[in-house]
């Protein structure tokens, strides 16, 4: 194989050397998710031919009406991920408790928490979605299977978080803590390719995404900073480009590369915003601090925060570091207008 190209496979494995006591579980258990990428990504692409767009009748864990799309990534991340012998437990945005590994299969020494279909409403418009996980080293003892505790870890100790994007290509993300990758699904080979070594993210960037239809029910440091970032002012670069596409995943990867900024704030409508810690804003904290970026919930690092329940809602501000540094002087009051 040409020394150019660089699988997904050969990327873990070659990342795996680097720890002494890797097993090679970690690389199984990064081609079971490749694999249900893979998946995912074949039927996003075929949703509007092969009928499985439009909604279920089923209403999940959040609220909201679970598109069969939904249905689909969930039941394929389970199936990819409950047979391997590497987990001890599962987690999905999908599933309001934990997911159990049958008895039939082996416990593993990992947890994978996942939100198998972020941005799911915007399918049925053909704009990309993505996939989100999170893995941890199990933190109960070996032997039994996962519990609760298991899914509730900080950010702080992720093992590998990463995403799949579902756009105009297909991308894999990932860290273990060593750098951030990018990954482009090669339909031709079936195979992730190394196509983004080493992603960094600007320092400062000129994107700001948020729903501003938000703005009234937000409170004032939240408001001046909007307030902010439109006022002309060409010697810092104002004002700042609007870019909202409506999915975590696919705001989150673009100001990744180009910079920027992506905020769900509190609000009197969503008092702890919208998007959940475990599995979303954990794993992207993650990627974008090993990206040289950072990721708060306007006080405190969100990989700090210790999770109460598995589902549980939190402020999300995330992308270049000085952009996030300022929201936090605004929301503190240290900034004004
Ligand atoms: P709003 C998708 O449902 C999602 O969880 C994120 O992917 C996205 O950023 C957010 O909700 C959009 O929420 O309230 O702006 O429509």
């Amino acid at each position: 194989m040409s020394a150019r190209i660089i699988t997904l496979t050969r990327h873990i494995i070659e990342e795996q050397r680097k720890h002494p006591y890797a097993t090679g579980e970690f690389t199984d258990l990064m081609n079971d998710i490749a694999f249900a990428a893979k998946l995912i990504s074949y039927h996003t692409n075929k949703a509007g031919l092969v009928g499985i767009l439009g909604e279920t009748e089923n209403i999940n864990v959040q609220g909201e009406i679970v598109k069969k799309l939904d249905v689909f990534a969930n039941e394929t991340m389970v199936n990819a991920l409950d047979h391997g012998g590497h987990l001890a437990v599962m987690a999905s945005e999908e599933s309001e408790d934990i997911i159990p590994i049958p008895d039939k299969y082996p416990l593993g020494k990992y947890v994978c928490l996942f939100d198998p279909l972020d941005g799911s409403s915007n399918i049925d418009a053909n704009v990309s979605v993505g996939t989100i996980f999170a893995i941890y080293h199990r933190s109960t003892p070996d032997g039994r299977p996962g519990t609760l505790e298991d899914c509730l870890q900080p950010g702080n100790n992720l093992v590998c978080a990463g995403y799949v994007v579902y756009g105009s290509s297909t991308m894999l993300v990932y860290t273990t803590g060593n750098g951030v990758h990018g990954f482009t699904l090669d339909h031709s080979y079936g195979e992730f390719l190394l196509s983004h070594p080493n992603i960094t993210t600007p320092k400062k960037g000129k994107i700001y995404s948020v729903n501003e239809s938000n703005f009234d029910y937000w409170d004032e440091g939240m408001q001046n900073y909007i307030q902010y970032v439109k006022q002309i002012d060409e010697k810092s670069g104002r004002p700042l480009k609007s870019r909202y596409i409506g999915s975590m995943v696919s705001d989150v990867h673009r100001n990744l590369l180009y910079g920027g900024v992506f905020l769900y704030p509190p609000s009197s409508l969503a008092p702890d915003g919208k998007l959940r810690l475990t599995y979303e804003a954990n794993p992207m904290a993650f990627i974008i601090e090993q990206a040289g970026g950072k990721a708060s919930n306007g006080k405190q690092r969100i990989v700090d925060i210790k999770p109460e329940n598995l589902h549980q809602r939190v402020p999300l501000y995330i992308g270049s570091e000085k952009d996030v540094a300022l929201i936090e002087d605004f929301l503190k009051g240290d900034k004004t207008l």
